[in-house]
């Protein structure tokens, strides 16, 4: 279908449904502009309404520190400690020892002096101010990464497994993620004009931009809502590719990817009181060769480009268009987007899921060294200097660089020689090695939530770990410490750190509580359900616990604590807690 024949959203039949006022604003915007020009050059700590919207599509949101409102509310003070969160785009996590030092470098001269490794092998900084926004970019930027499309209605960081080996298999897909990124990248010149503009003659100004341009791929109006794309090898599907809206699986034969299963319409943000959202897992769609799938990945695009629901941001994700009209129908219209028939899906599937955490050799006669961030926050205070230490590895080895989508760093390239340092140096600030940590704590994740995350309800990266300490004593009692399985933390519904699909899920629902779900698996490929809601931070290992003790006694030999709690089902486990 061409593009011209697509309905643009203010030419659409006043019988269609009403749009969402995000998509006026898009509309209006032209392309992304915005009057976000205008309120740079203004002497003021925040932007209007209109343009956060817009901001999200140039990689940062506005933020207040929500423990400041309280205080601020108590000093009479009437405006909000106005900051941002800068998230950069990082396709499938790879990047240099520089593009990580300057992050770091940011974080302390202009953020508020920590560094967040995301659940998408993203970086973002957060606290800084609206007068530091183009320094920010410009900084992040010289290094050759960029935050365009890192948030918005558009294809975001395209992930894929990181790891460095040498084998021809991990360097086509990540080659795969770089191209997919560079394809869907929004092409318009805002970006550029906004943030990257020299301004020092005193001549230009931020207001420019015109409304002829075209985005060849998404129109004036981008999605529907954000999209998100990652790829996954069978024995490796450390991405979580059946969480995105759009996955490709790796299918290899005589260790060449000949092609991809395509499974589209995943997504995991729900609502809790509108019933009309859900989590999913993407549906298998069909198998491309790797020719065809940087274009049929434009193709579904298009597909929710045009066919995705304008009306309502609530269920405008692609997965809500997979499940309203069926596969077949996805299908069908991805088809005619591409141009040709596309083939069935092989049986291969993911089987395993590794996280690449400790030394592995990269096949080479190098090594690489996963090193454990726990909830990918990196900061140093008197007990733990997480930050130091990377520089000082990064100093001295200059290592690639490679984020995993469970908030971890690989330090790639190293000699095996350099074993030695490495680990001193993280023992020289109070880290544990990655073999030091136990499996719950290793195969544990958390959002951002409290105190930056403006949807939070309860606190998540920064309440974990005490729930680990007690998990782990617990497991350990009960001769558990050796299982594998993940334990997932949010600060509400939205499901940034992927709980619905982990072995336990723990979701913030309301102050202090948790909703605790159950049944999902490490391998990400089946949804966990409600065990108990309404549970409060202290008591999730008590809750837990009888079914960590009946897990113990009555599994089947090599069953994981999640199929385990799937095989059984709610009300057996209801009955076993009593
Ligand atoms: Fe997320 C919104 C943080 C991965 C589902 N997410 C947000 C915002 C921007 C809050 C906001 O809208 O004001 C959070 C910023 C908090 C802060 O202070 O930094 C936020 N999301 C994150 C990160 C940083 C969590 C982390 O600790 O790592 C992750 C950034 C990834 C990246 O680099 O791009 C992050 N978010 C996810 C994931 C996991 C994934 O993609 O693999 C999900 C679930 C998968 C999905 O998209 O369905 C996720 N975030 C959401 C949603 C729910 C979307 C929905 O369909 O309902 C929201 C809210 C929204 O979009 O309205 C949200
Ligand atoms: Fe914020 Fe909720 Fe996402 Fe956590 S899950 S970062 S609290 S939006």
């Amino acid at each position: 279908m061409s593009d011209d024949a697509r309905p643009s959203p203010s030419a659409q039949d006043t019988t269609e449904p009403k749009l969402s006022a995000v998509e006026l604003i898009k509309d209006s915007s032209r392309y992304l502009r915005g009057s976000i020009g205008q309120a740079l050059m203004a002497d003021t700590t925040h932007f209007g309404k209109d343009d956060l919207q817009l901001l999200k599509f140039h990689g940062t949101y506005q933020q207040d520190d929500r423990e400041q409102r309280k205080s601020s509310g108590e000093s009479g003070k009437s405006e909000k400690d106005f900051s941002f969160m800068v998230r950069s785009r990082i396709p499938a996590g790879i990047m240099t020892t520089e593009q990580l030092l300057a992050h770091l470098d940011l974080c302390d001269s202009i953020g508020n002096s920590t560094l967040k490794i995301t659940t998408r092998q993203g970086l973002q900084l957060h606290g800084i101010l609206k007068s530091d926004l183009r320094e920010c970019m410009q900084r992040i930027n010289r290094t050759m990464l960029t935050t365009l499309a890192a948030c918005g209605d558009v294809n975001r960081n395209t992930m894929a497994c990181p790891a460095p080996y040498t084998d021809n298999i991990r360097a086509t897909v990540q080659k795969l993620a770089q191209d997919i990124s560079d394809h869907l990248s929004p092409k318009t010149k805002s970006y550029y004009e906004l943030w990257l503009k020299d301004l020092s003659s005193g001549e230009e100004t931020l207001e420019g931009g015109s409304d002829e341009f075209v985005e060849p791929i998404y129109g004036k109006t981008y999605l529907p809502r954000k999209f998100k794309t990652a790829i996954a090898l069978a024995d490796d599907n450390c991405t979580d590719v059946y969480t995105n809206c759009l996955g490709f699986i790796a299918v290899v034969r005589d260790a060449q990817v000949i092609g991809y299963n395509v499974v589209v319409g995943g997504g995991l943000g729900v609502t809790p009181s509108a019933k009309k959202t859900f989590p999913r897992l993407a549906t298998r769609m069909a198998f491309v060769t790797p020719e065809q799938a940087v274009g049929v990945a434009e193709a579904i695009v298009k597909v929710q480009r045009d066919f995705g629901y304008r009306d309502d941001r609530k269920r405008a994700r692609l997965k809500y268009l997979v499940h309203d009209r069926g596969i077949e129908w996805m299908r069908h219209q991805v088809q005619e987007y591409y141009g040709s028939t596309l083939q069935d899906c092989t049986p291969d599937d993911v089987v395993e899921h590794r996280d690449h955490m400790g030394w592995d050799q990269q096949g080479d006669g190098r090594c690489f060294y996963g090193f454990n961030v726990e909830n990918g926050r990196l900061y140093d205070d008197e007990n733990r200097q997480w930050k130091k230490a990377l520089r000082e590895i990064c100093e001295e080895f200059q290592p690639q660089i490679r984020l995993t989508a469970h908030q971890s760093v690989l330090f790639c390239n190293l000699d095996p020689s350099s074993r030695p340092k490495l680990e001193g140096i993280i023992k020289k600030h109070g880290l544990p090695l990655t073999e030091e940590i136990s499996n719950v704590r290793r195969w544990s994740i958390a959002c951002v939530a409290l105190p930056t995350c403006g949807l939070a309800i309860t606190e998540s990266e920064r309440a974990l770990p005490s729930v680990i300490d007690v998990m782990e004593k617990k497991l350990q009692e009960l001769g558990l410490d050796k299982e594998l399985f993940t334990v997932r933390m949010t600060g509400c519904p939205n499901g940034c750190a992927r709980p619905y699909n982990a072995d336990i899920g723990l979701v913030g629902k309301a102050k202090g509580k948790y909703t605790v779900y159950v049944g999902g698996t490490r391998l990400g490929t089946r949804l966990a359900f409600i065990f108990k809601d309404l549970v409060p931070l202290e008591a999730i290992t008590d809750t837990l616990e009888p079914l960590f003790k009946a897990f113990g006694s009555q599994r089947q030999e090599g069953e994981s604590f999640g199929d385990w709690c799937s095989r059984l089902g709610l009300e057996k486990l209801q009955a076993i807690a009593g």
